[in-house]
Parts: structure tokens; C-alpha cells; sequence
């Protein structure tokens, strides 16, 4: 039997190697950017072929090295798709199953740490990500955790696996390396004994601090992860250069992360849009008056910026421009402050309300085509010319993904700030 436990002492993180001795298939679960070398290494030395790369979760704390892996061994990445993540290979679901030679990994769905959390069960033994800790649990607090379904993950599936099936966890900050399910019913301390609702109310009160590197590590996780650069003499290096495809979060995702006071969050609405309904602590930095080398003067490269617009297509504009100029940590935000104010997240409103950008243009391409055909009917054919223009403005603008009308109301006093 092949399964070796791998550890990252920085974010005391276990990574996972599973071979089949037959065929020497393998797959590697958890892996860490860090520890890249350490593992092709072992895969090399093992005459292994790498048939999978797993995660048990969009990690908030640690880069995975699931996409440099695929880069350098051709390995298949996955993840849960109840991470919405993007850049991985196969999105799993509940009962699939993992084949590598003659061996079988089970996906278990056991969401809670996060939506998408996920463990696999091999053979006598469970890998529980950050599901089941030794002792503990993983906290529920951001990427869409619930302690309510963590509850119920560990209770309903977990807890219902052989006493005797061993439990091997994501991460242990005390050394500790494997239990048992027999041992966590009866001694883990957040749940042996406990109700479900004490198991709630701790973990509803747990304050821990964000990790520290969530802010880099969910966006990068979230797009596959890092991959690698060109290498530098021997040593394989992390890339991050404007070819990477750019990185998007959540509105969801983003409110967590601001918790880490890292990060700036760029609104590139008009003023007038920004006046009337922000996130707070947004800078606004119009998109019409964007100046990506002025910004990077002004913040170094290396700064966390993330872009936010009202529906995420001007945020990606921006991010791209941004990026082009040499910003390394651009991050654009899913949908905008429309994703934002669904979710009911916290928002400052002012007194002024503006029209949304994207409302005028349809407000004055209508109207404009409108009044062309009018004018063509009742006054000179060449009224019919407006009309058309604007529908091949309209279809420039759609395939293009740009658009020429926003750019001029964005400068009208009414989408300007009130001083
Ligand atoms: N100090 C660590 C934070 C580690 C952390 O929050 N770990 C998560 C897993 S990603 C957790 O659930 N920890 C459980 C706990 O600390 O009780 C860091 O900065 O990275
Ligand atoms: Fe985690």
C-alpha cells in the first residue's frame, strides 16, 4: 500500500500522495505551491504518473499547487463544484469516484467549512480536508461556511463511517497526524457530548483572526491556482504575469476579505453611481479617467487591488488595463454591486440616486433609434442613418465587450459627484 502524509510546516498543512503499487497510478491531494518541488520529487523518484491532483476545498490560507502540477506531469486538477471555482480539470460531486490502476477514491460532499468541502475515502481511511480536524473542526466563518451544515456533515456522514476508519485531516497545528472516527465521537471537543445547537454557538463565536494570506490565496485558488513560471536556473518559481487569466471573487468573497484590512477595492463606476451606493472603504477611480501608470505609481505593484464595478464588465476592463501596466494582485469582483446588494451586504447609500450607466445607455439608445426612424418618416430619409448607427454601436459594443455611448454619459454632470 503507497499513501504517504506530507506536511507544509508554514500553514501546517497535510498533503496527501496515494499510489496504486501495480500500476503506479497516483494521486496527490492537498498539495501546496510551496512545497512543489518536494512532491515532483517524490512522484519521480517513485515512478509514479500522476492521474489526479484533489482538492478538499478552495484553501484561504495556502496557494495550491494543483495547476503547477498539471503544468509539469499532465495530471488531471479537481475540485467540488460547490466552490464555483474556475481552472480546474473536473468539478466533483457527491458519490463520484476517483479511479487511478486498480484504486478508488470516494467523494464525500461535506460542506460547512466551506460550501464546497469535500472528503475522500480510500480504502480504511478518511482524508477530511478541514472538515473533521483532530480535536476540532475547521471554522465556518468565511467562503460561505455554516456551522449548521458542518453539523450536519460531520454527524450525518462522517460520524456514520466504521469507528475503525481512520481520519486523516487537512491540517493540524498541534502535530498531531491521524485519529480515528471512533476517537473524534468520543473525545473531539467541539462535538463529543455536545448538541447541535452548543456546536453551533461555539463556532458562531469563535473570533478567530482571518488567516493571513486569504486575500491571495482564495482569488489564486479559486482560478485553479499558481502555475509555473519560466524557470529560474533549476528552481521552479510561482507565475503571476498579465498572461495568468484574470482572477474574479464573489461578492461574497470579497466582504470576507476585507476583514484583512489588506486589500483596496477600486470602484471604477461613474461618480454620480458612486455617490449614490457604495462599499465602504471603496476608492472611486472612474473608468473613463482611469490611469493604470498613475495608480501604479501611487500604490507598487505587488498591491492587492480589487475592481468592482455594477455588473463586472467594466471592473474586468479595468483589471486587464491595470494588469497590463504591471500590477501583479489584480482581482476583479463577479457581478458587481449588483452581486453586492443581493447578497445583502453591508452598503453606504447617499442621499443622491443616479440612474445606473448601463440603464442610460438603453435609455438613450433607445430613444435615439427611436427618433431617427421619426425623423427618417417625417423629415429626411437620412434620419434612418441614426437609427442604424446605433445598432451597430449596439453590436460593436456586444461583441467588443466596450462601449462607446457609456463613455460619453459617464462625463455628463449628472454621473459626476455633487460637491
Ligand atoms: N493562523 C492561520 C489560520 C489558520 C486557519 O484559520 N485555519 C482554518 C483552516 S483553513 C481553520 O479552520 N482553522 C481551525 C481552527 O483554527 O480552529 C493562518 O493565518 O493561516
Ligand atoms: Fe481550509
Amino acid at each position: 500500500m503507497f499513501f504517504k502524509q506530507l506536511f507544509d510546516p508554514t500553514s501546517s498543512t497535510y498533503t496527501y500522495l496515494i499510489a496504486d503499487d501495480e500500476t503506479h497510478e497516483a494521486v496527490l491531494i492537498d498539495p501546496v505551491i510551496e512545497q512543489l518541488e518536494r512532491d515532483l520529487k517524490l512522484v519521480r523518484e517513485h515512478g509514479l504518473t500522476l492521474k489526479y491532483v484533489l482538492e478538499t476545498h478552495v484553501h484561504a490560507d495556502h496557494i495550491t499547487a494543483s495547476l503547477a502540477l498539471k503544468q509539469a506531469t499532465g495530471a488531471q486538477t479537481a475540485v467540488s463544484n460547490d466552490c464555483n471555482a474556475q481552472g480546474y480539470d473536473r468539478m466533483l460531486e457527491d458519490g463520484n469516484v476517483i479511479l487511478f490502476g486498480r484504486e478508488e477514491i470516494l467523494v464525500i460532499a461535506t460542506p460547512g467549512h466551506t460550501s464546497g468541502s469535500v472528503s475522500y475515502l480510500w480504502r480504511d481511511r478518511v482524508l477530511t480536508g478541514d472538515t473533521l480536524l483532530i480535536g476540532g473542526c475547521g471554522r465556518t466563518d468565511f467562503q460561505n461556511g455554516s456551522a449548521e451544515a458542518l453539523w450536519s456533515s460531520i454527524t450525518e456522514k462522517l460520524f456514520r463511517l466504521d469507528d475503525q476508519v481512520l481520519v486523516y485531516p487537512g491540517h493540524d497545528y498541534k502535530g498531531r497526524r491521524v485519529s480515528s472516527i471512533g476517537e473524534e465521537k468520543q473525545f473531539n471537543a467541539r462535538l463529543a457530548g455536545k448538541s447541535r445547537d452548543e456546536f453551533i454557538t461555539i463556532m458562531n463565536n469563535l473570533n478567530l483572526p482571518m488567516p493571513s494570506r486569504i486575500h491571495e490565496a482564495v482569488p489564486a485558488n479559486l482560478a485553479g491556482g499558481a502555475g509555473l513560471a519560466k524557470s529560474d536556473g533549476a528552481r521552479m518559481q510561482v507565475a503571476s504575469d498579465a498572461a495568468a487569466p484574470l482572477r474574479s471573487v464573489s461578492a461574497q468573497q470579497l466582504a470576507a476579505l476585507t476583514a484583512s484590512g489588506k486589500l483596496h477595492i477600486l470602484d471604477v463606476r461613474t461618480p454620480g453611481e458612486f455617490a449614490s451606493l457604495r462599499i465602504a472603504g471603496a476608492l472611486n477611480v472612474p473608468f473613463e479617467r482611469l490611469d493604470p501608470a498613475a495608480l501604479l505609481a501611487q500604490f507598487g505593484s505587488d498591491t492587492q487591488l480589487y475592481c468592482v464595478c455594477q455588473t463586472g464588465t467594466r471592473s474586468q476592463l479595468a483589471a486587464d488595463r491595470l494588469r497590463a501596466v504591471g500590477f501583479t494582485n489584480v482581482v476583479h469582483v463577479d457581478g458587481g454591486t449588483n452581486a453586492w446588494t443581493s447578497a445583502d451586504l453591508p452598503i453606504v447609500r447617499g442621499e443622491r440616486s443616479v440612474i445606473s450607466l448601463e440603464r442610460q445607455v438603453r435609455i438613450a439608445a433607445g430613444l435615439l433609434s427611436m427618433l431617427g426612424i421619426i425623423a427618417g418618416a417625417l423629415i429626411h430619409p437620412a434620419g434612418y442613418g441614426v437609427s442604424a448607427l446605433i445598432g451597430a454601436g449596439l453590436v460593436y459594443a456586444g461583441v467588443t465587450n466596450s462601449c462607446g455611448m457609456s463613455m460619453v454619459l459617464a462625463r455628463l454632470p449628472w454621473n459626476q459627484a455633487s460637491a
